[in-house]
């Protein structure tokens, strides 16, 4: 069989660029703490998205810690159940209540018209996230912040470079948090930035990071350490002049997957991700198990056979995460995120992925919708081998977990 297509790969870049600069560190022997390189980023990530104050941290989900302490923040925070877990765990991490509000069928983010009947009274903010890149309805939420005295602040770690309405992600709410992990379009190895137009909320954040150092030996707060370091700055850096050919690609890759997705009843494509202003970092498409006559899993396991690897982001719905359900913090029920959540697989998109692949890719949605009994069939058998490839493991434990609970 032919090498798999794996479900990412980040993008390899000229290491001259970032040798030279790493050169400079090494020369410098600055290898952290607000050293040239992480002032250098700082400028180019501002102005890139029309903001006035950027915070570089180790990671996004260290950087949404910070932020909810430094908006002192307190009791419940309204969020979304569809996210990667480090929503939440962030702020359970600081010691406040996930309020899981159910989302938007379209944009799949918070519901704003939902929030109203969640309110409580310890709660003290909402936390959106833009997933997938498709920004949150951030004017309402806006509204709503007002009505109720709430902060509102957005998990943007899938935004590099996204636009809503010509205003770059970055300038909403009190503050926004981008991840630069190495799965992220623009990425670090590690690390994250916060952005906000907020000067005294950027000045506790710096300090927060920073072990809650107000001055050399004035420590203000209680901090942490959330710095990003000079390599992995200088990595970043090296790497933004390909940013815009990269999102060029991804718009092809996009394009590509609508011609040859199109014609099925049983796939929706989230048509928000072609907006001006995506960064088309994700392409996320649900599945009508009815329609089709199989599960997402079942499609999901079939692909992997056949050499497609894709994943279930976001599954499970957080709320149906054992250590949150347990919480019984709320008894508000979120059928959009928990239908979503089981019926939505994202498929490979990143610079590398060829035309080939995505034609590969549309020929196996193509078998799947000619015969979806094939599907069936497939994991079946699948089911009843007990040794399978080091690759397939992880879904095959995944499948025997379901058919084990039934
Ligand atoms: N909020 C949201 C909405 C998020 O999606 C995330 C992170 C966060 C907050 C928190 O951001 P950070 O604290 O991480 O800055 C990955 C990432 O670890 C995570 O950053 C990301 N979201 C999440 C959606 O995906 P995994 O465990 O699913 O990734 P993994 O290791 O299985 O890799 C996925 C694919 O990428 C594989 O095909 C292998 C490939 N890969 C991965 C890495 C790490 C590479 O080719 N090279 C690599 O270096 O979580």
């Amino acid at each position: 069989m032919s090498e798999p297509i794996v479900y990412y790969r980040p993008r390899e870049y000229d290491t001259k660029n970032f040798f030279e600069k790493f050169q400079r560190i090494s020369a410098n022997r600055i290898y952290t703490n607000k050293g040239p390189t992480e002032l250098e980023l700082t400028e180019h990530i501002k102005n890139l998205h029309g903001v006035k104050y950027c915070s570089l941290v180790s990671n996004a989900t260290i950087g949404l810690q910070i932020l909810i302490r430094a908006l002192d923040l307190k009791g419940s925070i309204i969020t979304t159940p569809f996210t990667f877990v480090a929503t939440a765990h962030a702020i359970s991490w600081q010691g406040l209540n996930p309020v899981f509000v159910d989302i938007e069928e379209t944009t799949l983010t918070i519901n704003p018209k939902l929030i109203p009947d969640s309110m409580r009274s310890d709660v003290s903010g909402i936390l959106g996230v833009h997933v997938f890149g498709i920004p949150c309805q951030v004017k309402q939420l806006d509204e709503i912040s007002k009505n109720y005295q709430l902060k509102v602040f957005y998990d943007a770690a899938h935004c590099f470079s996204t636009k809503l309405n010509g205003v770059s992600v970055g300038n909403f709410g009190e503050a926004e948090v981008f991840s630069f992990h190495s799965t992220k379009l623009f990425h670090t190895f590690e690390g994250g930035a916060i952005l906000t137009n907020n000067e005294s909320l950027y000045k506790k954040l710096e300090q927060l990071k920073n072990f809650g150092f107000s001055d050399m030996d004035t420590v203000s707060h209680l901090g942490t350490n959330a710095k990003l370091n000079e390599v992995s700055c200088a990595f970043g850096l090296s790497t933004l002049p390909y940013l815009s050919e990269t999102i060029q690609r991804l718009k092809q890759v996009h394009l590509n997957y609508r011609k040859v997705l199109k014609n099925y009843s049983w796939i929706r494509l989230i048509s928000n991700q072609l907006d001006e202003g995506s960064n088309y970092q994700y392409f996320p498409v649900v599945i009508d198990p009815h329609i089709l006559g199989c599960s997402r899993d079942e499609v999901w396991a079939y692909l992997w056979g056949m050499g497609v690897q894709t994943r279930r982001y976001f599954y499970p719905s957080i709320n149906e995460i054992p250590f949150y359900s347990n919480l019984n913090t709320t008894h508000i029920t979120t059928p959009v995120a928990a239908r979503i959540s089981r019926n939505i697989l994202c498929l490979p998109c990143y610079f590398d992925l060829t035309d080939e692949q995505i034609e590969k890719i549309g020929s196996t949605f193509s078998e799947i919708n000619k015969n979806s009994d094939i599907v069936k069939l497939w994991v079946n058998d699948f089911l009843s081998q007990s040794h399978v490839s080091s690759e397939l493991q992880v879904v095959h434990r995944a499948l025997k977990r379901v058919q084990n609970e039934k």
